[in-house]
């Protein structure tokens, strides 16, 4: 999985003193365009500081701050997330077109915010960025009583999901976040880290966001280092990098360093990652009717469509390693280089190829044990119709990470296929194939 990057830019009327020349809204633009140029995938825009301590912003002014700035940036194509607890600003946020909405309080602070988040997700295929907290931040820490952080704080997170997804918020648009410095210790943010497995077990993609705060001042003064917050960045960088391939994103103030950290990692884990075989090429499906289970005899033949869990099949990507099959899963979708494909859409047709260890599943013939076929089938769907691109090649990316966010999955190999793509010549199909990691 590529990590991406999220670009924090608050917009509070001190962040952008610049003794006058922009307001503060033109300076949080410029300042959104030069975190894309340094890399940001998403600019985090915030209108209200959730530091523990910090005076609450009421809504409307809130809303004041970040509109125009995500209207403006919308409107250059740049995806943005609106970070709030509040529910009003998220609605208005996300009709301005900002395509997340991160709550640091995972839905719990306002309770209209799942209900928001529901519409957003259905209307605009807005994500639900759900953090960890236990209430309004608290200076003293007060909160941090956690017999088992990492249960406690996962077990929470899949709480609030299954809230969301009971309010109505599509699976496969729910991002978790463990909430580092809210109401945890700087040793307890660091075991989340170190642990963060069991929270992407749960299946979701993780958002991590160390970002300056007090865990990484305290790691530094471990070896004698005084770090105020923005000196923090490159001890942000080597955690960006500690966490790539595992987190789906890091939200950072610093993105250039970041982005530095995640080429360092991602070429790293590409060369491991070559001495593994190479997967064997298939042909592409010809005809591809709705999802269906795979049959005895399917396993001798390999199945061009359905869903099969096989531990016998050659079809790449996982050797003799135990693995489902979902194939043919038809999903209409605006990517495309041109103005028509992104106007009209197509067809995309996804195969997917999870390798899983199916044995506790079989002998305690136990769901929860595998990966539930109808949710990869779902979430798959889901991330592939939201956010359209330019290349297939970043669709079955995308896919990719979605498929390796279930639990108990090693490997995922993906192909789109886009059998109406615009080739002037007569063509069967055209598909890439992504095997991760
Ligand atoms: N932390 C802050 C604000 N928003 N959002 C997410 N998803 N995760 C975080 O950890 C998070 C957040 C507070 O940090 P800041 O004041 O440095 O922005």
């Amino acid at each position: 999985m590529s990590t991406l990057v999220m670009g924090v830019l608050n917009v509070t009327p001190d962040s952008f003193s610049d003794g006058g020349r922009f307001t503060a809204a033109e300076a949080a633009i410029a300042r959104g365009r030069e975190l894309v140029a340094q890399g940001a995938r998403i600019v985090d825009v915030g209108g209200e500081s959730t530091r523990p301590g910090a005076t609450p912003v009421p809504v409307e002014e809130e809303q004041r701050r970040v509109l125009p700035v995500i209207r403006a940036l919308a409107a250059e194509g740049i995806e943005t997330s609106i970070d709030t607890i509040h529910a009003e600003t998220a609605r208005a946020a996300v009709a301005a077109g900002a395509r997340s909405i991160n709550d640091v309080s995972g839905g719990t602070h306002d309770p209209a915010m799942l209900d928001v988040a529901a519409r957003a997700a259905s209307e605009h295929g807005a994500r639900f960025i759900i953090g960890h907290w236990r209430g309004v931040p608290d200076p003293a820490h007060q909160r941090s009583d956690y017999a088992d952080v990492v249960a406690e704080v996962r077990d929470a997170l899949a709480e609030r999901a299954r809230a969301a997804i009971a309010a109505g918020v599509d699976r496969g648009l729910i991002v978790l976040d463990p909430g580092l410095g809210f109401d945890k210790t700087g040793e307890q943010c660091w075991r989340l880290l170190a642990h963060l497995d069991r929270l992407t077990e749960l299946g979701y993609p993780v958002l991590v966001g160390a970002s300056r705060k007090r865990m990484i001042a305290e790691a530094l003064a471990g070896v004698g280092i005084e770090a105020d917050p923005a000196a923090r960045d490159l001890a942000t960088s080597v955690v960006t990098a500690l966490v790539a391939g595992s987190a789906w994103g890091v939200r950072v103030h610093d993105v250039a360093g970041s982005a530095q950290a995640l080429a360092v990692a991602e070429a790293w884990q590409a060369a491991g990652a070559e001495t593994r075989p190479a997967p064997e090429t298939r042909p592409a499906p010809e005809t591809r009717p709705a999802v269906d289970m795979g049959s005895a005899q399917d396993m001798a033949d390999p199945p061009r469509t359905g869903i099969s869990t096989a531990d016998s099949m050659s079809t790449g990507g996982a050797g003799s390693e135990d693995r489902i099959v979902l194939t043919g899963l038809e999903v209409f979708a605006h990517h495309g280089v041109f103005d028509f494909e992104r106007q009209n859409g197509q067809r995309f047709i996804i195969d997917a190829e999870v390798s899983v260890d199916l044995r506790a599943a079989a002998s305690g013939d136990a769901l929860e044990r595998t990966v539930h076929y109808g949710e990869l089938a779902e979430a798959i769907a889901a991330a592939v119709e939201r956010d359209p691109v330019d290349l297939i090649e970043t669709v079955a990316e995308r896919v990719a990470g979605v498929a390796l966010g279930f639990a108990g999955v090693r490997r995922a190999t993906v192909t789109v296929h886009k059998p109406d793509a615009p080739i002037a010549a007569a063509f069967a199909d055209v598909a890439v194939t992504v095997v991760r990691p």
